[in-house]
C-alpha cells in the first residue's frame, strides 16, 4: 500500500494525464477469471495487464470490486472499503494497484454514493430501528400517503422499472431509484457526506489514481418529495436535467463534488474524477467539471448520436465548446456495460442509425448486418481515438464484440428483466466473458464455464486469433492508440470541409506535421485530400478513395 498522500506537494501539473487518456473499461466479472469459477476477478485482471500495457492505454478503470450481494452486478455495495470475495482481497487490490503502476498503467476505481446494497450495515442497521430513528436518516425513509400509508409517498419511478419505494413491514417506505436492494443515501445527512469522504481517502491512500462515479446526478432529491407528473419520461432508464426535476441533476449535487474535489487535491499525482451522469444538455453536462468540481464527466452524446455525419459533427462541437467554456476537456465514449454494443448497434436496419435509445436496446427481433456494423464500429473507433479529449474503450471493443442478442433467458442476470416483468431483456448482451483464446470451455476466459455463455464464433474474435494479424481489430486498436501517444497530444480540432456524407478534421501532431482523420458515414467512395501519408485505415482504401464505412488517417502533405 502506498501513502502518496502530502500536503506540500499536491500542485496539479499542468497538462495533467487525464486530460488526453485512453482508459479501458473492465467489467470485473466479465474480464478474465484467474480462480476457475466463471467469474472474473482481480487475479484475471493482473494476468492481463501485460496485454493492456501493449494494447496502449493509460489507464484502467474497474466496474465496482466490493462485497456484493450481486443484485446488480456489483453496484450494490455493501462494504466501500473491502473486496467482494468472488474477486479477491484487499491484498490482491493493492498488488494489483502496484502491479499496474509498475507497468506504466493508472488506476480508477468506480464509486457508488447514490444508493449502497440492502445488506450494507447501515441498511441492516435501518431495518432494525424504529421508523423515526437516526438509523433510518442515513437513508431516505418517508410514511406513506392515503388513509393507511399505504400509497407511496411520490409517484417516482426505479430507473430499472417500477416504483421507486418499497414499503417495510413497520409501514414505512424507502426510496430506491434503482433496484430495491439498492436503497438511496440521504445526501442531506452530514454522516453520508463524511462517510464518502473518508471513503475516498481509503482508496487515495492505496493508491488509485481516480474514481468513476456511478449516477452522478441523483444524490440530491428535491426535500418537499413532489410527484414528477403523470407524463414522466423519464421512468426508465432516460434521466432528464434538473434543475427542476425532483431528483435528476439537481443544482444542489453540485455542492457534493466541490468537497470531493478539496478531498483529492490533499493528494500529489493528479487524481481524477469521472463523473457518470447521463444528462441530455453539454451545458448541464459541463456544469459538473467547472473549476474546483469534477475534473471529467462521461460525454454520452456519441453513444447517442446515429451514424451520421451532421450529426456528429454537431455532437462533436456541442461537446467541445461546453467543456471548453470551464476549461476541462472533453471525454469521448462508444460503448459501455450498459448500452448495446456499438459493433451492433452500427449494424441495426432500422432508422435508429446505431444512436442508443432508451426504448429501443438492440434485441434478438432487431434486423441487423453484423458486418456493416463491425465495420462501422472500426471506423468509429479511429474517429474516437483522433478526437482530442480523453477516450473510453469498454473491454471487448477492441476485438470487435457484438452485442449478444440472444443469451437464452433463463440466464439472464440484470435486475432489469425482472423488474420489467420479462419485457426488457436487460444489460446482459454486452456483459459476456472476454474471449482471450481460440480454445479452452470459455475461450481463455477462465478454466471453467463463464457465467453467461459465449457464441461459438468468438472463437475466431479471441485476443489469440486476432494478435499479429494485420487488419484485424485488435491490431486496428493497437496502431490506433501507437500513433495517437505518439503524434497527438494537444487539444486542437481544425475541421476541413469535405463531401457532406463525410467528416474530416487535422491536427497539429507534436513533430510539427498535421494529422488528418477522414470518415465516410455514407454509402458512396470519398477522395482522399492530399497527402504524404496513410498512417492507419479502419478498412482497405480504393486507390484514391475512401470506401463507405470507413475511417483513415493521413500524414498531410
Ligand atoms: O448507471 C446509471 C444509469 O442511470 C443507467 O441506468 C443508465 O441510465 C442506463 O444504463 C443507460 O442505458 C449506473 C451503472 O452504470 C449501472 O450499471 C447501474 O446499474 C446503475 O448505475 C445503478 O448503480
Amino acid at each position: 500500500m502506498s501513502d502518496e498522500k502530502t500536503t506540500a506537494d499536491s500542485t496539479p501539473t499542468a497538462t495533467p494525464w487525464w486530460r488526453t487518456a485512453v482508459i479501458y473499461q473492465i467489467y470485473i466479472r466479465s474480464f478474465a477469471d484467474g480462480d476457475g469459477d466463471g467469474i472474473g476477478d482481480i487475479a484475471g485482471i493482473r494476468s492481463r495487464l501485460p496485454y493492456l500495457r501493449d494494447l496502449g492505454v493509460d489507464a484502467i478503470w474497474i466496474t465496482p470490486f466490493y462485497p456484493s450481494p450481486m443484485a446488480d452486478g456489483g453496484y450494490d455495495v455493501a462494504d466501500y472499503r473491502d473486496i467482494e470475495p468472488l474477486f479477491g482481497t484487499l491484498a490482491d487490490a493493492d498488488a494489483m494497484i502496484g502491479e499496474a503502476h509498475d507497468l506504466g498503467l493508472r488506476v480508477i476505481v468506480d464509486i457508488v454514493p447514490n444508493h449502497s446494497s440492502d445488506h450494507h450495515r447501515w441498511f441492516q442497521a435501518a431495518l432494525a430501528a424504529a421508523p423515526g430513528s437516526k438509523e433510518r436518516e442515513r437513508y431516505i425513509f418517508r410514511p406513506g400517503r392515503g388513509a393507511n400509508g399505504e400509497l407511496a409517498p411520490t409517484d417516482w419511478e426505479s430507473a430499472f422499472g417500477g416504483p421507486a419505494w418499497t414499503r417495510l413491514p413497520d409501514g414505512d417506505w424507502y426510496l430506491h431509484l434503482f433496484a430495491p436492494e439498492q436503497p438511496d443515501f440521504d445526501w442531506e445527512n452530514p454522516e453520508v457526506v463524511a462517510e464518502f469522504e473518508d471513503i475516498l481517502r481509503f482508496w487515495l491512500d492505496r493508491g488509485v489514481d481516480g474514481f468513476r462515479i456511478d449516477v452522478a446526478n441523483a444524490l440530491k432529491k428535491d426535500q418537499s418529495f413532489p410527484d414528477v407528473g403523470a407524463d414522466d419520461e423519464n421512468a426508465v432508464l432516460a434521466p432528464v436535467e434538473g434543475p427542476h426535476h425532483p431528483f435528476w441533476d439537481r443544482d444542489d449535487v453540485h455542492e457534493v463534488y466541490r468537497g470531493w474535489r478539496r478531498v483529492a487535491d490533499e493528494y500529489a499525482g493528479d487524481r481524477l474524477f469521472v463523473a457518470e451522469a447521463w444528462v441530455d444538455s453539454p451545458d448541464r453536462l459541463a456544469k459538473y467539471v467547472r473549476p474546483g468540481e469534477l475534473h471529467t464527466a462521461f460525454n454520452f452524446n456519441i453513444v447517442r448520436a446515429a451514424w451520421d455525419a451532421k450529426e456528429l459533427r454537431t455532437t462533436i462541437d456541442g461537446s467541445r465548446e461546453a467543456s471548453g467554456s470551464v476549461g476541462a476537456p472533453t471525454t469521448w465514449v462508444l460503448s459501455n456495460h450498459d448500452v448495446t454494443r456499438h459493433a451492433t448497434r452500427y449494424g441495426r436496419l432500422d432508422s435508429t442509425g446505431g444512436g442508443v435509445t432508451d426504448e429501443a436496446r438492440v434485441g434478438p427481433d432487431t434486423p441487423l448486418d453484423p458486418a456493416l456494423g463491425l465495420k462501422r464500429a472500426r471506423a468509429a473507433s479511429l474517429l474516437l481515438l483522433a478526437l482530442p479529449g480523453s477516450a473510453y474503450v469498454y473491454q471487448g471493443d477492441e476485438l470487435g464484440l457484438p452485442e449478444v442478442v440472444d443469451l437464452p433467458e433463463d440466464v439472464l442476470a440484470d435486475p432489469i428483466w425482472e423488474r420489467s416483468g420479462h419485457t426488457l431483456r436487460g444489460r446482459d448482451g454486452c456483459r459476456v466473458p472476454i474471449p482471450w483464446t481460440r480454445t479452452g470451455p470459455s475461450f481463455g476466459f477462465g478454466t471453467g464455464e463463464a457465467w453467461l455463455p459465449q457464441p461459438a464464433d468468438w472463437a475466431e474474435l479471441s485476443a489469440e486469433a486476432q494478435k499479429g494479424v494485420e487488419g484485424s481489430t485488435l491490431e486496428l486498436y493497437r496502431q490506433a492508440l501507437r500513433l495517437r501517444h505518439d503524434l497527438l497530444h494537444g487539444e486542437d480540432l481544425e475541421w476541413v470541409e469535405v463531401p457532406a456524407q463525410a467528416l474530416m478534421f487535422r491536427r497539429r501532431a507534436d513533430d510539427g506535421s498535421a494529422v488528418g482523420c477522414l470518415v465516410n458515414l455514407g454509402s458512396e467512395p470519398v477522395p482522399l485530400p492530399a497527402y504524404d501519408k496513410v498512417l492507419v485505415a479502419s478498412g482497405p482504401l480504393d486507390d484514391d478513395a475512401l470506401p463507405a464505412d470507413t475511417a483513415v488517417w493521413l500524414r498531410l502533405s
